[in-house]
């Protein structure tokens, strides 16, 4: 009924002690905590032990990621129903079909039971029930959005946490809406650590009866992403393409596109494509891949005499 001292240790939830330690007893942190007020979860077998549940990341699991190596956040940006879980969820089952993203293949991943539990949905393994879309992404899994978590290895032997936002699309019509909304703090969560974003536009919705509607959403999360993006890689995925809206309304949403955020790019996906969701995905991933070049100092020049030019830096006469 003990609970740990250390803020990132959950091994009264079963978890194993973040520092390793395999009996619990043996941890001066341990016994330093308080009491736990309910009853613990039953723990797990010793030897079956990890320091990570499996399940989408918080905050605090973060903490033990990022000491590994470079790690990447793509905000995947969209409305209700846009397809972003969709997108993530093919590029899981395509990395497991040995395919690569940027050039980089599947080593590892954190939150194996959320992709899990989310490609269950889209596989064919029980006849009587056909293999379906993931459920709408829930908006009370708490202010901080779900992470789902892939380990990849690129060609040349370099490795990058990837870490995908799922989160529901109310998030991100009510950011676009007021910035400052109570419930758009894990919008502006995304927006401020972000390394890259895909921004999806709904081709479908955009071709049917509520196109009006849709078009605004999509050009006020862009005017809105556009005040905030400062250089960093973004590009629109015009998502179910299969079903294309006309020239008409794709033109109003590339302006809106071209005045918020110039240097975007764009791509298109489909379910009906595979290929086309890594590609999409790809679209963030490859230009954050390595991190932007530093820019080269400057040393002024402050003393324009022959002995201050010493280093020979701007070769006085
Ligand atoms: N035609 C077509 N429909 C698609 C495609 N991808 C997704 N859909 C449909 O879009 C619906 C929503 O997909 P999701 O991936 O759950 O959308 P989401 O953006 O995660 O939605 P929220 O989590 O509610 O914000 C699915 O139920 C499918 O019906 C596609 O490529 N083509
Ligand atoms: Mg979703």
């Amino acid at each position: 009924m003990k609970r740990c001292s250390q803020d990132a240790c959950f091994a009264d939830d079963g978890e194993v002690c973040c520092l390793g330690t395999m009996d619990r007893a043996e941890c001066p942190y341990w016994s330093t905590g308080g009491s736990l007020s309910e009853a613990p979860i039953s723990p797990s077998p010793l030897s079956a032990r990890v320091s990570w549940s499996g399940c989408a990341l918080g905050l605090a699991d973060l903490a033990n990621l990022t000491p590994r190596g470079r790690t990447l956040l793509i905000g995947v940006l969209g409305a209700h129903d846009a397809g972003k879980t969709t997108l993530l969820t093919g590029n899981y089952l395509e990395l497991l079909r040995g395919l690569q993203i940027a050039d980089a293949r599947f080593a590892g991943s954190r939150t194996l039971q959320a992709w899990e539990s989310l490609a269950a949905w889209a596989r064919f393994d029980d006849a009587a029930r056909p293999p379906s879309f993931p459920p709408h992404t829930p908006r009370g899994t708490g202010r901080i959005p779900g992470l789902l978590h892939l380990a990849l290895r690129g060609p040349r032997g370099d490795f990058r946490d990837l870490l995908l936002t799922d989160a529901p699309g109310e998030w991100f019509t009510r950011w676009a809406v007021q910035e400052d909304a109570v419930d758009a703090d894990g919008a502006r969560w995304i927006v401020r650590h972000a390394d890259a974003f895909l921004v999806l536009a709904d081709c479908e919705r955009l071709a049917g009866p509520q196109r009006g509607p849709a078009r605004n959403a999509i050009r006020q999360i862009l005017e809105r992403l556009g005040n905030h993006v400062h250089g960093r890689p973004t590009a629109l995925v015009w998502s179910k393409a299969d079903k294309p809206p006309s020239d008409t309304i794709r033109d109003h949403v590339r302006v809106a596109l071209r005045q918020a955020i110039p240097h975007a790019t764009e791509v298109e996906c489909s379910i009906r494509q595979r290929q086309s969701l890594i590609y999409a995905l790809e679209a963030a991933l490859r230009p954050a891949w390595l991190p932007p070049p530093a820019r080269s100092l400057l040393e002024p020049v402050l003393h324009a005499e022959p002995f201050s030019a010493f280093r020979g830096f701007h070769g006085h006469s």
